[in-house]
């Protein structure tokens, strides 16, 4: 397969102003007959190349008038065209087969709906186009379908027209005035209900705001709509943005690769992220539909209005876009606690990544496939770009540079380097050594060494940078890298004062004057950049800060980092003294100050996986012992505040408010720390939460809990929520997630057979991503030493890569990550790669992922 790179960006040879679609829809024979009003782009005379993926034209004709087989050729799937004049008016007719669609890209059936999902590449599987984000046309659908099957039919845009046709048929059109990429387009139909509500915008425009799902979906979609509405009055108050249609619909789809799509005016959900009720849906899930709605919709803006001119430019819609949702969520709830959820899911996803084969920069300069780029660093390291300059200009500065930048580029497909470019010119600031952070990939390494001079009462700090080599790039220049810093008195525990410092040489020099004591160092505050911090501090000086710091990450922070050193030093032979961790657990636990779901993040080990981010080489046992030994000692330690918290935690009614969110989140780190205290009723107590529950944060927390261990409770528990759950499939993903995530030595055995159960499937991606892609982030499961768990992800990628390329390629990366275990793992995961590598007729999706991991 072809390389595309960056550098070969050309502008269009060939512009698309106006496009007709005419849709006869079927699941088993669908036609689409299309009209391109097409207009040539300088003076050239290259002939026009229509992408298609898979399709075989019925007919073609230009300017009316039928061309003969002679007058057109398919070249990789594009049909090209020899065209004489600057403008015509192109025809095509394909068919499809949407039940037959298994890739879910393009047009496909999701239980009886039909819908599609064009991002990234997915248009030119339903007609021929030239299928590229830098085309900007308006559309106009008419769909006619049978009425009794799909009775409603939705497109982009506002509906215009509809009526009833022959033989039990009806039709729709649907017009789109805002010239839009092919990406963005959508249609779905099918038997729907619909949420609706309205939404007055600030111009005073009266919004139809309708959620699509199966009727006995609907009263799962309160909570979507709250958000919605929230996230439309969101972006007017904080970024001056309005809707611009008349209509906002979404649908809700079982059968999904992404998450969500912002097609514009029609946005289509993976389920997941729209259904929840107290009964199926945890606090997490919630809140993920809340930050996936606000994702899609802030999408209109920072996506629609202003899109990407070319997919190595997807971090400018995405990371901008993650980060406006970051913040919504923030306001929504606790700035405090997202921040440190925001860093954790950056550090579980996206520095393995960095600091992998598969490393690429926020702005990538090649792919095979652009379906492996929908990655942790173009979404969230793409965020924490954008929070850095938000950091360093202020909030003012920032949104004069945001406003410059949608009031510049509004109606265009647009790069990163037009959005650093309005930064600069709104904001009023130099940000050339800070573009840096779009061309390098990996993530930097900051040492900080502080020394104080009591004669004089002068701080030195001196911060240094790192920025370890990947693939593509041996070399690298110091960043632009801003820190946040204090110092605190030890005695007073006074803050010197926050500063954000700028570090932007290989080594730096600060200064800080009239500091009489030696101060201790609160560093990256607030995560205020995405790097690695190194410091000399003191396991004292850590738990002086995991009590005092006033920058709620930076306290968190220093409490991990506490953690880590204790797990460490024993997994690496080197123990350190456990009993400042047990101390500062104790005084979290019983500080009044602080609220229950900062408690529970600041109470909680590093996971397994991250504790292997902090060692050279990985060994999955040993750091699952040591871990598992430090939790029951903090466990049996504290064992009567844990009791005494979880039965004070328990809640008489169901909430959604912050404090009851926060209360569940701490009840259920108290289970957790009772269970593993060994403290005999342990396991009673948690099958005690499971049965009586009347949520499933609470529910799923005692199944996973119980899950860990052995007990005639688990094998109870996991019974009871098969049978209670087995009809509704959201929930069903939590039964095999839940299991293939435990913390038990039987893990791979029992993941092999789940892989084998009846409810298994290849076919939807969010059952493949419950089993195999929870199974594959439990570092020690995955890590069995025998190499079985690599035999079942890499059997898995073999099974669905024909079914649907795009979800097996995911599954790759952690086979990829070998170097980062011992030898024999190592060759063990090569093994693996090398035999899916082998197998004839690999998609490139797949094959991308896996070659660069051998390398
Ligand atoms: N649908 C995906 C997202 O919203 C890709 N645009 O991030
Ligand atoms: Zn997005």
């Amino acid at each position: 397969p072809a390389v595309i790179r960056r550098s070969d960006y050309r502008v269009p040879d060939w512009l698309v102003p106006d496009v007709t679609l005419d849709f006869d829809l079927d699941p088993a024979l669908t036609t689409v007959r299309a009209k391109l009003a097409v207009a040539r782009n300088g003076g050239h005379d290259r002939p026009l190349r229509l992408d298609g993926d898979g399709l075989v034209p019925l007919e073609v004709k230009v300017d009316g008038r039928s061309l003969t087989q002679a007058e057109w050729h398919l070249e990789a799937g594009a049909l090209i065209l020899p065209l004489p004049g600057a403008a015509h008016e192109v025809e095509t007719l394909v068919e499809l087969a949407p039940e037959r669609n298994s890739k879910l890209m393009g047009l496909y059936a999701s239980g009886g709906l039909l819908c599609t999902q064009c991002e990234a590449e997915g248009f030119r599987r339903i007609t021929f186009f030239p299928d590229r984000p830098d085309i900007l046309s308006r559309y106009s659908v008419r769909m006619a379908a049978d009425k009794a099957c799909f009775p409603i039919l939705l497109a982009n845009g506002d509906p215009v027209e509809q009526g009833d046709g022959e033989d039990g048929r009806h039709w729709a059109i649907w017009n789109d005035p805002y010239p839009k990429p092919c990406y963005l387009f959508a249609l779905v139909a099918g038997d729907l209900s619909c949420n609706r509500d309205r939404f007055v915008t600030m111009s005073g425009r009266d919004v139809q705001l309708g959620i699509w799902v199966k009727d006995a979906d609907l009263p799962r979609t309160t909570h979507a709509m709250e958000a919605l509405k929230n996230s439309m009055a969101w972006d007017e108050r904080v970024y001056g943005r309005e809707y611009d249609l008349n209509v906002f619909n979404i649908v809700a789809v079982a059968d999904f690769n992404f998450g969500a799509m912002e097609n514009k005016g029609l946005n289509i959900f993976n389920s997941r992220y729209i259904l929840a009720d107290p009964d199926t849906a945890t606090d997490i899930d919630y809140d993920g539909v809340e930050g996936v709605v606000a994702h899609e919709y802030f999408h209109n803006w920072s996506g629609n209005r202003v899109t990407c001119r070319d997919w190595f430019q997807l971090s400018l819609k995405e990371g901008f876009t993650v980060f406006r949702d970051q913040n919504f969520s923030a306001d929504m709830g606790s700035h405090a606690v997202k921040r440190i959820e925001d860093v954790r899911i950056l550090r579980a996803g996206q520095f393995p990544e960095d600091s992998g084969p598969l490393a690429h920069p926020v702005r990538p300069e090649s792919y095979m496939e652009i379906s492996n780029f929908y990655t942790a660093t173009i979404y969230n390291k793409g965020a924490e770009l954008i929070r850095m300059m938000a950091l360093m200009l202020g909030p003012e500065r920032f949104h004069a540079g945001t406003d410059l930048y949608f009031d510049r580029h509004d109606g265009q497909a647009a790069t990163c380097e037009d959005f650093v470019r309005a930064m600069e010119d709104g904001g009023n600031i130099d940000l050339t050594q800070f573009r840096l952070w779009y061309e390098q990939a990996g993530t930097p390494r900051v040492r900080a060494l502080l020394s104080h001079d009591a004669a004089t009462g002068r701080v030195n700090l001196v911060l240094s940078q790192i920025i370890p080599p990947t693939p593509g790039q041996p070399e690298k220049r110091p960043m632009a890298i801003p820190i946040r810093v204090a110092l605190f008195d030890r005695e007073s525990r006074a803050n010197h004062g926050d500063e954000t410092l700028m570090l932007t040489r290989s080594e730096q020099r600060f200064t800080f004057q009239n500091v009489a004591t030696a101060p201790v160092l609160s560093i990256n505050r607030g995560f205020s950049a995405p790097v690695i911090v190194d410091t000399n501090r003191s396991q004292a000086d850590l738990a002086f800060l995991s009590a005092h710091d006033d920058d709620p990450f930076a306290r968190y922070e220093a409490m991990q980092q506490l953690m880590v050193n204790v797990l460490v030093g024993q997994i690496g032979g080197q123990p350190v003294d456990e009993s400042a961790v047990v101390d500062a657990v104790r005084q979290t636990l019983i500080d009044p100050a602080l609220d229950s779901a900062f408690v529970a993040e600041a109470i909680r080990l590093p996971s397994e996986a991250y504790l292997g981010d902090q060692m050279p080489i990985v060994d999955p046992d040993a750091i699952h012992d040591a871990r598992d030994a430090l939790q029951h000692r903090i466990g049996a330690e504290l064992e009567p505040l844990w009791r005494d918290m979880h039965a004070r935690l328990r809640a008489n009614s169901f909430s959604l408010s912050p404090a009851a969110k926060g209360a569940r989140k701490l009840r259920n780190a108290a289970l957790h720390y009772l269970v593993a205290s060994g403290a005999a009723d342990g396991p009673l107590t948690a099958f005690e939460q499971f049965d009586s529950a009347d949520n499933m944060t609470e529910r799923q927390a005692a199944l996973g809990i119980l899950a860990n261990g052995e007990s005639p409770e688990r094998i109870a528990a996991v019974d009871i929520f098969y049978n209670r759950y087995c009809a509704d499939a959201l929930t069903l993903d939590k039964w095999f997630q839940t299991q293939a995530f435990a913390l038990h030595p039987d893990t791979v055995d029992l993941v092999e057979k789940l892989g084998r159960h009846k409810d298994f499937t290849l076919n939807n991606p969010n059952r493949v991503r419950a089993l195999y892609g929870a199974f594959s982030g439990n570092q020690w499961a995955f890590h069995h030493r025998s190499g079985k768990g690599y035999r079942l992800v890499a059997d898995c990628i073999l099974a669905l890569d024909p079914i649907n390329p795009q979800t097996a390629a995911r599954l790759v990366p952690p086979l990829g990550r070998w170097k980062r275990f011992d030898a024999q793992r190592a060759a063990l995961m090569q093994a693996q790669l090398q035999r899916i590598l082998s197998q004839p007729g690999l998609s490139k999706d797949v094959m991308e992922q896996v070659r660069k991991s051998l390398d």
